[in-house]
């Protein structure tokens, strides 16, 4: 593996800052320093959101934000996906179309909140959105409901700036209820579920969607 270490700070895309043509070995050097940048993206990023949850309670007494969860894909994921997508399992292909290898995940009380925080976050310096994906406006057939960004975030290191792609999940609570329980039974489950239980899965969706929609009245 090469390291090109600059002499001054310089701005370097991810896909830049390693020889990334090298096959994707789970747990070798270049796996390391990979998940190492990604893991300080998350990072720096989480501060940022952090950030606003205080300020929202400190000048509005309101917990726009109730809670974050901050992740990095296991490295056996990480490869799951590149196979699922048909790819070559390099470096480059990895960084350029698995987009959620860093994941962070915030969790608000109502539907309007997340449109709140989605603006706030893109307007971070420095920070530029690649990719939105509105599921609650389009939820997934299954009944997935949340806003997901893709960004791109700097990540200051002694010598370079590095850009590195995040994936943001915003859901209320309602929502990340239903998904953590359908994630485990359905999404990505030990048995594959009946058409069935995906209906009723869906129902409990629209369901989820209802209350969401009653909370925001009742906020009003
Ligand atoms: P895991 O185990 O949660 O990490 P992209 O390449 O960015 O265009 P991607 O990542 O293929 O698209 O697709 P998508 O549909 O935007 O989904 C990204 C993530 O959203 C998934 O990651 C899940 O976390 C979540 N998600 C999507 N659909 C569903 C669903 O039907 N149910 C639940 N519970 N979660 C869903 P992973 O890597 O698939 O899974």
């Amino acid at each position: 593996m090469k390291i090109k270490v600059k002499e001054k700070t310089d701005l370097v895309d991810l896909k830049n800052f390693l020889d990334y043509s090298e096959s994707v070995t789970k747990d070798d050097d270049t796996f390391q320093k990979l998940m190492f940048v990604y893991k300080m993206a998350v990072k720096e990023l989480n501060t940022k959101i952090e950030i606003f949850k205080e300020e929202s309670k400190f000048l509005y007494n309101y917990d726009l934000i109730d809670h974050v969860n901050v992740r990095i894909k296991e490295p056996e994921s990480i490869i799951k996906k590149m196979k699922k997508k048909n790819l070559t399992l390099n470096y480059e292909q990895m960084i350029e179309n698995i987009n959620d290898i860093a994941g962070i995940r915030i969790i608000c009380p109502l539907q309007n909140d997340i449109y709140s925080i989605k603006n706030m976050i893109q307007e971070i310096p420095g920070l530029e959105t690649v990719k939105e994906k509105d599921y609650i406006r389009n939820p997934k057939p299954s009944g997935y409901s949340a806003y997901h960004l893709i960004v791109r975030t700097p990540v200051k290191l002694s010598k370079e700036v590095i850009y590195v792609k995040v994936e943001i999940q915003i859901r209320t609570m309602a929502m990340d209820f239903w998904s953590s329980i359908e994630h485990k039974m359905i999404y990505k489950p030990e048995e594959k579920p009946t058409k069935k239980q995906k209906k009723e899965w869906l129902n409990y969706a629209k369901t989820i969607n209802k209350l969401d929609q009653k909370m925001m009245l009742l906020r009003e």
